[in-house]
């Protein structure tokens, strides 16, 4: 395989350091389905811009995936990277659109990549619709990866053990979890629901497992958290819709902005 890609990721940095007048960043969060109503919690605005701007990103497919890039400064005055949504590999276009932002963020200076999402609850009994759970660990059945070739890449700790535990010092009541990704768009059948309990899932999504790959070979530490929008299909009984997610993100973006906000600062 050529290193086209991480050709393409250093020249969409060197686009993204003359846009914004930022030299360096500090750390990216990607806002996945109902986080970015939490963006504006997390620091002063540099610079908006569209992901078209910059060589390499796929433009937005879903509504409520907003395909923007802002440049922000904390108030601890670290640099931010913010992406407004993000592509999946469920929109067909392979794997390498998937993990631009991330190794763009990497090229752009960025060793802490944040990875929020929007997810179905394996454990409905103890996990509440509205509630941000810590990713601990993940289960890859996409079916794809964004590493081609013969490179091995550890990951025994996908997930900072140390961003973790600063999480929780800023909340110390969030739950941890192991996040299926399967490749989508479809959600599961019950069947597949119960299948994933069985194997130690506590979240089911369709993003951030090929992304935090990317992070971890790029050398980031990686923090994941799952906003809880619906419980697995078949749990409750009621079929899955895309609208309840951005209801669910609309609901509790003030929460989930503190929360972000909190740990960027501590970083
Ligand atoms: I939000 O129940 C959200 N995204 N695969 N399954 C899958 N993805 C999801 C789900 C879900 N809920």
């Amino acid at each position: 395989m050529s290193n086209d890609a991480y050709v393409l990721a250093a020249e969409a940095a060197v686009a993204l350091r003359e846009l914004t007048g930022v030299d360096s960043f500090d750390v990216a969060l990607v806002m996945g389905s109902g986080w970015v109503p939490a963006a504006d919690a997390i620091g002063r605005t540099i610079s908006e811009l569209s992901v078209t701007d910059l060589p390499g990103f796929a433009p937005p497919a879903v509504a409520g995936h907003s395909g923007r890039i802002r440049a922000v400064e904390t108030e601890s005055g670290r640099k931010a990277l913010i992406f407004l949504g993000r592509t999946h590999l469920y929109e067909g276009r392979g794997v390498e659109p998937v993990v631009h932002g991330v190794r763009t963020a990497i090229a752009a200076g960025v060793s802490t990549v944040v990875l929020t999402n929007a997810a179905g609850g394996l454990r409905p009994e103890t996990q509440d619709v509205g509630e941000p759970v810590l990713i601990s660990d993940h289960i890859n059945l996409t079916g794809d990866n964004p590493i081609r070739g013969a490179t091995f890449i550890d990951l025994t700790e996908v997930y900072s053990k140390r961003l973790r535990e600063l999480a929780r010092e800023v909340d110390p009541s969030l739950a941890e979890g192991v996040y299926v990704a399967f490749r989508g768009p479809t959600y599961e059948t019950p069947a597949e629901i119960r299948m994933l309990r069985t194997l130690g899932g506590d979240l089911v999504g369709m993003s951030t497992v090929l992304e935090a790959i990317a992070a971890r070979e790029g050398g980031a530490e990686v923090l994941g958290i799952s906003l809880v929008t619906n419980p697995g299909a078949g749990l409750v009984g009621e079929p899955l819709n895309h609208e309840e997610v951005l209801e669910v993100g609309r609901a509790t973006a003030a929460r989930m902005g503190v929360l972000l906000g909190k740990v960027v600062n501590k970083l």
